[in-house]
Parts: structure tokens; sequence; C-alpha cells
């Protein structure tokens, strides 16, 4: 499980993440492509039920902005405890279903997280992931303040990854210091 990425600065950051061996990784690649056109709006139900989740998440990330490993393994196991006490029963059966299934997969990434002090690299791939299935969550569960869907078309070797942000400014999780305003806004999700 503990991939080795090399990172070399060259002509277009060719970074090896091959050896992640995650299949939920290209469903949420699939999901992305289909939505690719810039800076789309989407809107969600408001609600607090995510809130801890939220909170937490956007902190695990600022810690990634900071390339702080140790604080994003601390994060992610707050993360983890918020995903676990996610209260789903004020939920329909069906969001229930769909919602412990993401939450199931988001904390093993959280755990992943939370294991890896030391390996920011390693970190990274499971945040990329993770981010898919808090997006996921926020779109069934709703959410308590605007985010905004962040995309950087140079990570895992040219496929991209998103993030979650409750900021349009681009502050890059995934490469911290190195390239931190690489990036977008792909989607915002709006409040009803
Ligand atoms: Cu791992």
């Amino acid at each position: 499980m503990l991939s080795l990425a090399i990172i070399s600065w060259g002509a277009f950051a060719q970074n090896d993440y091959s050896s992640m061996n995650h299949s939920e990784k290209d469903q949420g690649k699939m999901d992305m492509k289909d939505n690719s056109s810039a800076s789309a709006s989407i809107t969600v139900k408001h609600s607090k039920s995510a809130s801890a989740v939220i909170d937490r998440y956007l902190k695990l990330k600022k810690a990634l902005v900071e390339d702080n490993s140790q604080k994003a393994a601390s994060e992610s196991k707050n993360l983890f405890d918020a995903f676990a006490k996610f209260n789903l029963s004020a939920k329909s059966n069906s969001e229930q279903k769909e919602l412990s299934e993401i939450i199931e997969d988001a904390s093993e990434h959280a755990e992943h997280i939370s294991e890896n002090s030391g390996n920011l690299d390693h970190q990274r791939e499971h945040f990329e992931t993770l981010s898919n299935d808090i997006r996921d969550l926020i779109v069934i569960a709703g959410s308590d303040r605007t985010l905004y869907q962040m995309y950087c078309p140079m990570y895992n070797n040219g496929d991209g990854g998103m993030w979650l942000s409750s900021s349009i400014e681009v502050k890059n999780p995934f490469y911290g210091s190195k390239m931190m305003k690489c990036g977008s806004v792909q989607q915002e999700f709006t409040i009803k």
C-alpha cells in the first residue's frame, strides 16, 4: 500500500502515481469528465447534517496546502470520527444507503491519511479520492455553506484531481508550496 511516488519537476511534473490501486478513483474521474464545463453551478439543499464533516475536511485540506503531513494525519483522524458520528436517521432509506456507502469508502481514505504521517504523496493520493466522496456526500446530504469544486489538471500524471474549498482562491492541496496556484474553479455548490 505504501507507494513511493517519484516526483520530478520537469516540463510537466511527471508524477508516477500509477502504483495506486483504488478502483473508486476511476469512478470519480468519470463523474468529473461529465461536468467539465468551466465553473458550472449546482444547487444543493441547505443542511447542517454534514457540517462537522465539511469543517474537518477543510482543515485536512489546509494541512495539505501547508505541506504539513503530521497535521494532515491528525485532522483526518478527526474527520474519521466525524464520519462515525454522521447522523443518518433523518435521511430517507435510499439516501441512507447511498450515504453509508460513501461514508464507508471515505472513512477508509481518512484512515489511510491518518496512518501515513510523513508520507505526503500517499496522503494526497487518498485525499483526491476522499474529495470525490465528500462531493458526492454533499450532493445528497446538502451543505451549510457555499463550496467550490476546484480542479488541478496536472495532478496524477495529468489525469487531474479535484478538491473542495470554501473560497474561490486557489490553494492547491496536491502540490502545496511547490505549485500553490495551480488549479481553477470547476463548479460552485450553492445553497438553496
Ligand atoms: Cu493508503
